[in-house]
């Protein structure tokens, strides 16, 4: 039995947790929560995470939900693999918090804004204001992380960490939803050095593997 088990669906930001445990060489499953079949509200699902969301770690039988959570736990289980910067000092390991929450409280919530605005309003129109407010909303916030990369492959200059996977991953939710790629290329560039790494492509196969299961089932999600 593996010691870890990632409940994810493809695109989601289960694909944080699941680039750190290949980046981690973790032995590890993944378990896919189909969508379009209700299975993250199904009984058994909300009894491991009654938010109903992905990603959920369970981890030595013990269920993880949260980002910014399992970031945690990951690099301190895998001390050896640099997940995130080691440091005693409560003020760095303050903003390493931080950036965390950078990604998971102010990020994701325009991701899911600007990609699937239906859900949260009613009506084509109203969908197409919401979408375009998020952009708008999100173009500061691009401007903060394309300054941070700005000189520096990675997020933290000491090397690649979770925060290079977290903000991949709301980079290719964004792009090809109508937020204006062509302005933010040093975004743009992480993005492509993500690419370049094993892990990364390990990583995207588990995805594809899932998307194609979801298709032979006739579940592929596609957003709006
Ligand atoms: N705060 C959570 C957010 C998780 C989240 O919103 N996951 C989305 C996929 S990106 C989800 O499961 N959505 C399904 C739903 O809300 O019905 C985290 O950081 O883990």
């Amino acid at each position: 039995m593996t010691e870890f088990t990632l409940h994810a669906a493809p695109g989601t930001c289960a694909r944080v947790p699941l680039i750190a445990l290949e980046e981690a060489g973790a032995d590890f499953d993944v378990a896919l929560v189909r969508f379009m079949k209700g299975e993250h509200r199904a009984p058994a699902y909300l009894a491991l995470n009654p938010k109903g969301k992905v990603p959920l770690l369970v981890a030595d039988g013990v269920p993880i939900s949260e980002n910014v959570a399992i970031a945690r736990f990951l690099a301190a289980r895998f001390p050896k693999a640099g997940l995130l910067p080691v440091t005693e000092d409560p003020l760095a390991e303050a903003q390493v918090t931080g950036d965390l929450a950078f990604c998971a409280a102010t990020l994701h919530p325009l991701v899911t804004r600007i990609r699937m605005p239906g859900f949260m309003v009613d009506g084509d129109e109203a969908a197409a204001s919401v979408r375009a407010r998020a952009i708008e909303a999100m173009r500061p916030m691009a401007d903060v992380v394309s300054a941070r990369l700005n000189g520096q492959d990675w997020w933290y200059d000491s090397g690649w960490s979770i925060l290079d996977a977290y903000v991949y991953w709301v980079w290719f939710r964004i792009t090809g939803a109508g937020f204006p790629a062509e302005d933010y290329p040093t975004w743009a560039a992480h993005a492509a050095r993500m690419e370049t790494r094993p892990a990364v492509a390990r990583a995207l196969a588990r995805e594809a593997d899932m998307t194609a299961q979801l298709e032979r089932e006739g579940l592929a999600f596609r957003p709006a």
